[in-house]
């Protein structure tokens, strides 16, 4: 089902007719409403009547996580307080939160694009949704929480944890959708497992998976542990939160809710747009959010974007699945890798769990990797040079797919810490 027809489908031109329209008033009401915009577009020399529709959007300063943080927690805001009904944070790695605020109409469009992200994943008003992403200050819980609600579908708001009984309120409540982290679904699988209880004897059908990077190999084996269709969401809380895009039951990109969110590829370098089909870092301007309109909010995140339209009829621009964040990106020695890459080759090899733990250390003046990974039960032997043979294959393995040297450390099963939230995957112990 496809939740809003005349918007997810529409012709280019209207979409792109609409967004214009939607820019020109967001960068109105940021220039009068936001001394810290204001600044940024007389220094830039622009007034808003320079910007006359989507053509424009280059003209316009760039956002950062930085220009949040200097005007934390409120400076950001067009409106005043009273119009906020709520407010959500992201924790990043350093400092303070991250910290948005809604309006209740952007608590409406945020239901409005989950529900539509719902319905791209094939979930029903029949369906029982669980939401085992975590409630609170992250924007995971409340957000499929309320797209849950406003498609009619059944919500079970269990958030984060308790993984036990995930499960047997899955088998009693008949779970059709489950809704959390990758990694976690990962960890519900192991749990089942444990429990005795086959996949098949549950009536899960869809996974909702976001929040963090997640590969294609992840996606196949979540698939055949769990039984179920893993559909891959995105979004960020400084945007909206999930539903920023969705894929469909086709599995081929997410579409982006292209008419609250514009988006744009830079090269991170460069800052230049790159054309339709290169991959950089991805960009967005909401075009109809009154809490916090950002202009030109630079993601980190790498992508890229398709304008073909989807098989399943939605015109949508799509986004491929996110490999990983420019600043998640390791150098190791000149080589560049990201952390999905090495998931990817692990997920290939049998004896391995996709559980893994990546240690960048320095020693004198090289970077040194190091790759704690699980080993298999089956596989985990007493035999040293069974063990050694393991280790010697996976190096190799991400020597000749890589390019780079890792010195592999096998561990036992279930030594490396699951979370229910997003998985941490990297611990970099250079100092800067
Ligand atoms: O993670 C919002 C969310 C909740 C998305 C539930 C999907 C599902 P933040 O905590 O602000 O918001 O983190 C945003 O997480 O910039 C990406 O780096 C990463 N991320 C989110 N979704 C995906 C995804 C939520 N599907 C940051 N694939 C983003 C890869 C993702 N990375």
């Amino acid at each position: 089902m496809i939740w809003n027809d005349s918007i997810e489908c529409a012709p280019r031109a209207d979409l792109e007719r609409l967004q214009s329209e939607r820019l020109m008033e967001t960068v109105s009401r940021v220039y009068h409403g936001v001394p810290a915009y204001r600044r940024k577009m007389q220094e830039a020399g622009l007034v808003p009547g320079d910007i006359r529709g989507i053509e424009d959007l280059a003209k316009l300063p760039f956002t950062t996580k930085g220009d949040l943080r200097d005007n934390y927690p409120f400076g950001m805001f067009t409106v005043p307080m009273s119009e906020i009904v709520r407010v959500h944070a992201s924790s990043g790695t350093t400092g303070k939160p991250t910290v948005v605020g809604y309006t209740r109409k952007d608590l409406h469009t945020w239901a409005e694009v989950v529900t539509r992200s719902l319905c791209m994943a094939g979930v029903h008003r029949n369906d029982v949704v669980q939401v085992a992403y975590g409630y609170g200050l992250f924007t995971g819980g409340l957000g499929l929480h309320y797209g849950t609600e406003n498609l009619g579908a059944t919500v079970i708001p269990i958030s984060g944890g308790n993984t036990e009984k995930q499960i047997m309120l899955m088998q009693d409540f008949g779970t059709t959708v489950i809704a959390c982290t990758p990694s976690y679904a990962l960890f519900l699988a192991e749990v089942m497992r444990d429990m005795g209880i086959a996949p098949g004897s549950l009536k899960l059908k869809t996974g909702i998976f976001g929040a963090e990077p997640w590969s294609e190999n992840m996606r196949r084996e979540i698939e055949q542990k769990l039984g179920l269709k893993a559909i891959d969401i995105y979004g960020l809380s400084e945007i909206i939160g999930p539903g920023v895009s969705c894929e469909c039951e086709e599995q081929a990109g997410m579409h982006i809710n292209e008419d609250h969110f514009l988006p744009e590829i830079i090269d991170p370098q460069t800052l230049e747009p790159l054309p339709p089909g290169e991959r950089g870092e991805l960009v967005f301007t909401t075009i109809t959010k009154e809490g916090i309109p950002l202009i030109r909010y630079r993601t980190r995140d790498l992508t890229r974007l398709t304008y073909e339209k989807c098989v399943c009829g939605r015109t949508l621009a799509r986004m491929e699945k996110c490999f990983g964040r420019s600043d998640d990106m390791l150098i190791i020695r000149g080589v560049n890798v990201f952390p999905s890459q090495i998931e990817s080759v692990l997920l290939e090899m049998s004896e391995t769990e996709p559980h893994y733990l990546l240690i960048v250390e320095r020693e004198g003046n090289l970077d040194t990797l190091r790759l704690m990974v699980e080993v298999q039960e089956q596989f985990f032997s007493d035999e040293i040079k069974a063990l050694e043979a393991l280790r010697r294959k996976i190096t190799q393995k991400i020597q000749s797919t890589l390019g780079i040297s890792v010195d592999v450390k096998l561990v036992e099963p279930r030594t490396i810490e699951r979370t229910a939230g997003k998985a941490k995957r990297v611990i970099d112990n250079r100092k800067f």
